[in-house]
């Protein structure tokens, strides 16, 4: 058998798999850095699994969804250095 990522989901190379050799696989990122749950926060992907018939080769897909979880990596940020308001003196408080 071998697997494959047969449709990226538009993350082309984000991902990648890793055949085991024993019926099992492991998708991978290529780079954790493109992980960015302010850009994407899922991804879907799908993949094949291929058997290794010789006159014949039969498979079927699944799909991945994988989901990223946000890490306090951004700091606050007001829009604008200024603001300003006008408060009359007579204002009760
Ligand atoms: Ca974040």
């Amino acid at each position: 058998m071998g697997f494959t990522i047969s449709d990226t989901g538009g993350a082309a190379d984000v991902f990648e798999i890793i055949d085991h050799g024993d019926g099992s696989a492991t998708v991978f990122t290529k780079d954790p850095s493109q992980l960015d749950y302010e850009s994407a926060k899922s991804y879907s992907i799908k993949v094949r699994v291929t058997d290794g018939g010789a006159s014949q080769q039969l498979w079927d897909e699944a799909d991945v969804a994988i989901l990223i979880t946000d890490v306090n990596d951004n700091a606050p940020l007001f829009p604008a250095a200024t603001y300003s308001a006008q408060l009359s003196d007579s204002t009760k408080v």
